[in-house]
């Protein structure tokens, strides 16, 4: 266990990761790499001076109850030959808890991504230049289809899989694929152990060109958040300073770049320009706190995944942005405040990663297992234009992106079935 598991006492290395506690110990997966044997070898020792906010321990108990439940049925392996099962379990980590190497090799496989051919058609999706864009071409071709739905969560559960084994297989990243705990710079993003200017971050904010002067609309416009000072222009430090954007924006909320549909032009158009960043010290104080995380967790109003999942990505009329669209507007800027393309900023995956790690927590935290089969919703955005509920039979589909889909019931376990990984 020790070879897999290397423990260092509270960084003091960084200024910024010293501000809060990570909620784990370090984990030596540039060693190792990222898979490892639960059944055999466990979880590490718990440390409480890490869980700053009871998640790592909710994390624990979880994660430990799964590991008795498949012991008991040892001998039928959950995710049936080809699945899942607890000997071969990846981990995804917090940002912190990656090692400075892993940090740069994360970075540059998403640059290589970036600098590797299209698979899509470039009659059909002129603006997909490289393996990066056809990530961010298939969310917004389907954008409608895949938020506010009854696809929402398991859509980007497949998305993100994909995008870790594109890094995996495509660009030869081994490590692991991180998520960004909100809590630990919802008061202070920029800059932040995610977001600052050196090589070991996502970049910092974009450079300051006044911008939204009468503040950001979010929702659709039902929410403004106050004019901030700060961004607008564009990224020029770190990893991404030189990041190319091309494709969308679609539904822009910074007011210095139209649409790419303006003059009729497609939505999947070729657009290129800076990745701009408008970091928002609002949207991160006020939506995406420990206390929203743990409401949204453990409230009882919220223990369906039809109320879940409407919290998780707000309740815009009643003037609440949810951790999802908190999340997105803390990145803010262009493309990261376009729900179309916001892919196109790589701290899409980060945050999204988180998103669907609270999910994961929250389906483990009902001892009765039933948040591994409920659904609700139907397949078209907020039921507009009005389509059937959807089913766990529905099928997720990925374009270019690729061949291979999957049934929502077979995307609903990150550990019973194809997928295979736990947060800690
Ligand atoms: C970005 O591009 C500029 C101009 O081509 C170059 O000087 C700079 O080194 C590049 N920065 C990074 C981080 O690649
Ligand atoms: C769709 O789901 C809603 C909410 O659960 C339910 O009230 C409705 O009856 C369902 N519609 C159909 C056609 O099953
Ligand atoms: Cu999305």
């Amino acid at each position: 266990m020790l070879s897999k598991w290397l423990f260092t006492t509270a960084v003091a290395v960084s200024s910024l990761a010293v501000a809060v506690a990570q909620p784990q110990g370090k984990l030596d997966l540039d060693a190792s790499g990222p898979t490892i044997n639960l059944l055999k070898d466990g979880l590490p020792p718990y440390d409480k001076s890490k869980d700053t906010d009871g998640l790592l321990k909710a994390t624990y108990d979880a994660v430990e109850k799964l590991i008795k439940d498949e012991k008991k049925n040892t001998g039928k392996a959950t995710g049936g030959k080809k699945g899942c099962d607890l000997t071969k379990v990846k981990i995804r980590p917090e940002w912190n808890a990656l090692s400075n190497k892993a940090k740069k090799k994360y970075t540059a496989a998403i640059n290589c991504l970036h600098s590797k051919p299209s698979r899509y058609d470039p009659v059909e999706v002129p603006g997909a230049k490289t393996r990066y864009d056809d990530f961010v071409a298939v969310h917004i071709i389907q954008t409608q289809r895949i938020h506010a739905t009854a696809n929402f969560l398991h859509w980007h559960r497949y998305f993100l899989y994909l995008f870790e084994a594109a890094l995996k297989e495509e660009c030869g990243y081994n490590g692991p694929f991180p998520y960004w705990h909100w809590p630990i710079s919802a008061n202070k993003p920029y800059p932040s152990h995610v977001f600052n200017d050196g090589e070991f971050g996502l970049s910092g904010d974009g450079e300051y060109v006044p911008h939204n002067l009468n503040g950001t609309p979010l929702g659709g416009g039902l929410i403004m958040m106050p004019m901030e000072p700060n961004g607008g222009g564009c990224v020029t430090t770190g990893p991404f300073a030189n990041f190319t954007v091309n494709l969308g924006p679609i539904i822009p909320t910074l007011d210095l770049v139209p649409p790419v549909t303006v003059g009729g032009k497609s939505a999947v158009a070729h657009n290129p320009r800076c990745l701009r960043r408008a970091i928002s010290a609002h949207a991160a104080k006020t939506w995406t706190t420990t206390p929203n995380v743990l409401d949204l967790l453990f409230n009882p109003a919220y223990s369906s995944i039809g109320p879940f999942q409407a919290r998780l990505q707000g309740d815009f009329p009643g003037g609440h942005a949810g951790l999802h669209a908190g999340g997105h507007f803390t990145i803010g800027g262009d493309p990261g405040g376009d729900l179309y393309s916001a892919p196109g900023d790589p701290a899409f995956w980060v945050h999204h990663t988180q998103v669907d790690r609270i999910w994961w927590l929250w389906q483990l935290l009902d001892p009765s297992g039933a948040r591994f089969n409920q659904v609700a919703g139907t397949l078209t955005m907020l039921n507009n234009p009005p389509s059937r509920n959807g089913t766990l039979e529905d099928i997720i589909e990925m374009g270019a992106v690729s061949d291979v889909t999957y049934k929502m019931k077979e995307l609903i376990s990150t550990t019973d079935g194809p997928l295979c990984y736990i947060y800690l």
